[in-house]
């Protein structure tokens, strides 16, 4: 935070802002800032979508969704209808300026920022004083204050004199976006006092969590930390799994047991970490600190090492069989979900081509011709498979036929996710599910 006078001088700006708080400038409209824009729109600000996609832009304003999502199209249909959200393909004035812009990594693992760049230098010819601005895109530590405010401050106007300036990471679940954008505590962090309050009370309007306060490199080291916890602690999970494997044990049992012990709560093993958050983030902390980041890198290799697993799971299965046929259920990254970035499902069939297996994949969720391995039916997937391997637990796959799955136990399903709550994750090729019950009973 910064010193009494710099927060006296932007508490001036602050209170005008929330006074006259009219119009919200949203730039990105992927998965993060088409709800939050919506969701603002209908609490009764007006709200100008920016994308500079003209595709996506074009998909909205002919009222269609470009991405899946539960209750999104509901809220977008109703912001659109109501007249309070615009898109468009440039910012335009207003008097808060929201960054969500996707922030990947590069091949050297290195934060790509030129989305954020480009976001803040085009809102540049529109920041008048008295705007806020908010980045929402997860981003290395001292972003906020180190590329976005100098950026911004091209304009001739000085961050916590002339405008506000916060970083207040999105911290929604895919899947579950709409109610933890309303539910979850939002953490804001300002480049001063004033910043952080005319923040918070910005995400009044629909927040119903607790809005906690801090500075803007807190806030982003925050967003980085909650990440990384749950990405060391997935590749524990998948640890143990190949562990178990090693020693015949179930993982799933043994995690289960363990769990109910008052103080564990182990994660779910799997063929690798997808998405564009927990396979990303941690890296942000390494290349802040990468003699200090030990833990998290190794933790980065044991998750992004998983799908190789998987396929040297599939060639001993199918070792001796002539052309054998891998049928893949899934292609995103995780359950109920049309996203595909970073997922380990797709990895897993690029692997598993790039070996020189015939491979054809299903996912319900997954816009036919997305992929050239991709298949439109779940009965030309398995038709003619050597054996089956789930990669993604949708629920749509609850329902098949287990001999469907394995024609009638002609042929071995590898369930990666355990979705099907009857094979060991790890050696599904020797008939031993129940084999430490077993073990314990003779
Ligand atoms: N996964 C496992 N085992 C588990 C849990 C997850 O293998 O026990 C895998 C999933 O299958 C998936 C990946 O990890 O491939 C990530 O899935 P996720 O559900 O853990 O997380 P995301 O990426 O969908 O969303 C995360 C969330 N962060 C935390 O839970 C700390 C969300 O709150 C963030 O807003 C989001 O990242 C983000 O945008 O940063």
């Amino acid at each position: 935070m910064e010193t009494e006078t710099h927060l006296s001088a932007s508490a001036k700006v602050s209170s005008t802002i929330t006074e006259c708080t009219k119009t919200i400038c949203v730039l990105g409209l992927g998965y993060i800032g088409l709800p939050t824009g919506s969701m603002f729109a209908t609490h009764g600000m007006r709200v100008i979508g920016v994308d500079i996609n003209p595709h996506i832009v074009d998909v909205l304003t002919g009222g269609g969704l470009h991405i899946e999502e539960t209750g999104v199209k509901d809220v977008v249909r109703e912001a659109m209808k109501s007249g309070n959200l615009v898109v468009r393909r440039v910012p335009e004035p207003a008097d808060v300026f929201i960054i969500a812009v996707p922030t990947p990594i590069n091949q050297d693992k290195t934060a790509d920022m030129r989305a954020v760049t480009s976001a803040a230098e085009s809102i540049v010819p529109h920041l008048a004083p008295g705007n806020l601005v908010i980045l929402e895109s997860t981003s290395p530590p001292r972003t906020t204050v180190d590329l976005v405010r100098p950026i911004l401050e091209r304009s001739a106007l000085t961050a916590g004199r002339d405008f506000l300036l916060a970083y207040s990471p999105e911290r929604v679940l895919p899947g579950q976006i709409l109610k933890e954008l309303v539910e979850n505590p939002r953490v804001i962090g300002g480049i001063d006092r004033a910043s952080a309050e005319a923040g918070r009370d910005l995400y009044t309007a629909f927040v119903k969590g607790e809005i906690v306060l801090t500075d803007a490199t807190t806030a982003e080291m925050i967003k980085l930390m909650e990440n990384t916890f749950r990405d060391v602690n997935i590749a524990l999970a998948n640890e143990f799994g190949l562990i178990a494997e090693k020693l015949g044990v179930n993982v799933w049992e043994a995690i289960d047991i363990a769990n109910r012990h008052p103080r564990v709560k182990i994660l779910r093993p799997g063929p690798g970490v997808g998405g564009h958050c927990i396979a990303v983030d941690p890296w942000f902390l390494v290349e802040a600190a990468p003699d200090r980041a030990q833990l998290i890198r190794q933790a980065r290799r044991v998750n992004d090492a998983m799908p190789k697993h998987v396929v040297e799971q599939v060639k001993q299965v199918v070792a001796g069989i002539k052309n054998p046929a891998i049928a893949c259920l899934g292609l995103t990254f995780k359950a109920d979900i049309d996203d595909t970035r970073e997922s380990p499902a797709v990895e897993v069939v690029k692997l598993l081509k790039a070996e020189g297996f015939d491979v054809r994949a299903f996912d319900p969720h997954v816009k036919i011709g997305t992929f050239s391995f991709q298949v439109e039916s779940l009965a030309k997937t398995l038709d003619g498979a050597t054996m089956v391997v789930l990669l993604t637990d949708h629920s749509a796959f609850k329902t098949i036929p287990r001999d469907q799955l394995t024609l009638y136990g002609q042929r071995t399903l590898l369930d990666t996710r355990n979705l099907l709550n009857d094979m060991p994750m790890d050696q599904p090729h020797l008939q031993m599910e129940k084999q430490p019950l077993m073990a314990l009973a003779e």
